[in-house]
């Protein structure tokens, strides 16, 4: 089996796309492990976006992932799940994601791209320590 972290960002949780998001990974296949709605700040956001720090997007995407809540879950499948759920998101900007995928049905802006998904085995473990460390592993 193999987890990764998912994050329905502020963008989703404002327009009600909660469900839809999560029921797409459900009904793909993949086990909800561990999910709660919580506000992140600028500490937490700096771990886990550790790579990004610096760059010139960093203070737009630490204003909009602290602006509301989030939904921050472990999802849970066979192989590779991580992969398969970075599939099923499309592409980081909305406006080049093909339809079918998360972000290509319901998105048009770069920064608000509704989810987040672990891009790789090594991430994934890293991200969901930071949010659920006390998570038992698989
Ligand atoms: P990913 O979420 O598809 O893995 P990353 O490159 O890891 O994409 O970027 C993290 C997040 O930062 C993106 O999901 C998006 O919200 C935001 N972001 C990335 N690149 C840009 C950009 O060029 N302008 C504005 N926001 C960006
Ligand atoms: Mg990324």
């Amino acid at each position: 089996m193999d987890r990764t972290l998912v994050i329905c960002k502020p963008d989703a949780v404002e327009r009600g796309l909660v469900g839809e998001i999560i029921g797409r990974f459900e009904r793909k296949g993949l086990r909800i492990v561990a999910a709660e709605l919580r506000a992140l700040d600028r500490d937490v956001l700096a771990r886990h976006y550790a790579e990004h720090v610096g760059k010139g997007f960093y203070d737009d995407l630490v204003a909009f992932m602290s602006r509301g809540p989030v939904l921050v879950a472990v999802v849970e499948g066979p192989e590779d799940t991580w992969s398969v759920v970075r599939q099923m998101m499309g592409a980081t900007n909305p406006m080049n994601a093909s339809a079918g995928t998360i972000r290509g049905d319901f998105g048009t802006m770069v920064t608000e791209n509704l989810v987040h998904g672990s891009d790789s085995v090594e991430s994934a473990r890293r991200e969901a320590a930071i949010f659920f460390p006390d998570l038992q592993q698989e």
